[in-house]
């Protein structure tokens, strides 16, 4: 198979980082074109930073990385340092990024590589909050019958949400830019709560990083270490959900994955269900299906995946 070309937009975030370093782990399935940072976990002028952090620690300085929305599309940030700490990759201790930022705005970037790519090619993989898509959508709609697919981490229906009683923190931050996104047309695969709360990094899965003994296999279990506190303290479990790197290990091995296609609608308007993706998961309405929503994954796959992709970097 030919690799597939990628856009993964971010705002590293732990999670963010370990999605990446798969990414990159991973050239014969997955061709990284370039990564966009968006304010989320923390503010912009932190996601492109540690996204330049994560290329370097990956070994891949020449990736590169523009800068994008600094706030959602029609509302304050909300940002999620009481999970990822101050510097949005609290945890390892890592040397600030002597790559540069690339020049240019991270949507002209993501519109000019769909519109220079044969149509179809290039697949869109947010991590963060959909700002950067939807503006790009916005300013040309004509990339939207351009993109292979678009495989977000977000939203959320069993599990309901983590940010609110109701919705996911991604979805949340920016839901007009959500409600755009979902109503594009182009081919949407879901990565919900549902599915990342299944992807938790135990005790003996953190162990298997550290037991790589690279400084990438360290830098992942530091960064879990430090990631899992809060899940452990809100949800009681066994270690922190590894949401973001969902969407890469499907671009590697989709059949880790089993969901359905249906109908995903955004709450824009609801003072208590704000950025609820409402999923019809069992088909209740006549809304034509707009995107495949995982419910389930093969948790001890994707760790073999993970862990040993890791260890190649
Ligand atoms: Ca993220």
């Amino acid at each position: 198979m030919t690799a597939r070309k990628i856009i993964i937009d971010t705002d590293p975030g732990q999670d963010d980082a370990v999605a990446i370093l798969l990414a990159l782990a991973s050239p014969e399935e997955i061709e990284v074109l370039g990564l966009t940072a968006v304010a989320g976990n923390v503010p912009l002028a932190l996601t492109q930073k540690n996204a330049r952090i994560v290329c370097e620690l990956a070994g891949r300085p020449e990736t590169r990385v523009f800068a994008g929305c600094d706030a959602p599309l029609a509302r304050k940030l909300v940002t999620a340092e009481h999970v990822h700490g101050k510097t949005g990759l609290d945890g390892p201790t890592l040397p600030d990024p002597t790559m540069q930022l690339q020049d240019g705005h991270a949507v002209d970037f993501i519109i000019d590589t769909l519109r220079a790519e044969p149509s179809g090619t290039v697949t869109l993989c947010p991590l963060g909050p959909l700002t950067n898509i939807a503006v790009a959508l916005q300013r040309a709609p004509d990339i939207a019958g351009r993109i292979q697919e678009i495989v977000l981490m977000g939203g959320a229906y069993f599990e309901v949400g983590n940010i609110t009683p109701t919705a996911e923190f991604n979805i949340y931050v920016d839901p007009e830019a959500a409600k755009i996104v979902f109503a594009c047309g182009a081919p949407i695969t879901v990565m919900p709560l549902d599915v990342t709360h299944k992807a938790l990094v135990t005790k003996p899965r953190n162990d298997a990083f550290r037991a790589l003994d690279t400084p990438v296999g360290l830098a992942v279990a530091e960064m879990t270490d430090f990631f899992e506190r809060f899940d452990k303290e809100k949800y009681g479990s066994d270690g922190a959900p590894l949401h973001d790197p969902c969407v890469t290990a499907y671009l590697i091995d989709p059949n880790l994955f089993t969901g359905r296609h249906i109908n995903v609608e955004i709450e824009t308007r609801s003072e208590l269900t704000l950025g609820m993706t409402v999923a019809d998961w069992w088909g209740v309405t006549d809304r034509a299906p707009n995107a495949t929503f995982m419910g389930d994954l093969d948790s001890d796959g994707f760790f073999t995946l993970l862990t040993d992709r890791i260890a190649r970097l």
